[in-house]
């Protein structure tokens, strides 16, 4: 079985909502177990302008299924919860991201694993630290305390509830 750690993120309608029913649709599928879940954590938009912060968590799961049935199924649970491709723009009701797959080191043309920008967001480094701060980046042969310790200008990441401003 390999661990993998997903990234689940939802900037559009009730965030928490489709955070919450993606990793149950997750944890419904019969060749994944859900380890462990991060908490949620409200975010500022990475790379994007004027859109609605995100909700984000990591799903740490272990499975059975390759890297390619796994996105798969990632894609068609993105769908079950709304997400067009072709209509969104920057929001989606759930983006779920195959960040790493064990120590593989994958390049397909639909597929990189680790996720490319991973070592830059604090979105994702934040809830990892949560989870497993002393896993290695498998390319960059860093663990994930180094790297987010090495991060620069991060954006900012709030666990959910606690964002004072009001937005
Ligand atoms: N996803 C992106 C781009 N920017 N920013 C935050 N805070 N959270 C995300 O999940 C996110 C993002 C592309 O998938
Ligand atoms: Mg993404
Ligand atoms: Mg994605």
């Amino acid at each position: 079985m390999a661990i993998v750690y997903l990234g689940l993120g939802s900037n559009k309608g009730d965030r928490v909502g489709y955070v919450q029913q993606a990793t149950c649709l997750l944890g419904a599928i019969e060749n994944i177990k859900i380890v462990r879940t991060s908490s949620l954590y409200e975010t500022q938009p990475w790379l994007e302008k004027d859109t609605t912060w995100y909700v984000n968590a990591i799903v740490e799961i272990k499975t059975t299924l390759p890297p390619q049935d796994l996105l798969a199924e990632c894609l068609r649970i993105e769908k079950q919860l709304g997400r067009n491709r072709e209509t969104e723009g920057q929001e989606r009701t759930i983006d779920i991201d195959i960040l790493f797959y064990d120590k593989e080191i994958i390049d397909e043309e639909d597929l990189q694993i680790p996720h490319k920008y991973l070592h830059q967001r604090a979105f994702i480094l934040v809830p990892m630290l949560e989870l497993n701060p002393d896993f290695i980046h498998p390319e960059l042969n860093k663990n994930v305390s180094e790297l987010h310790e090495e991060l620069e200008n991060p954006e900012m990441v709030y666990l959910y509830g606690t964002r004072m401003d009001g937005i």
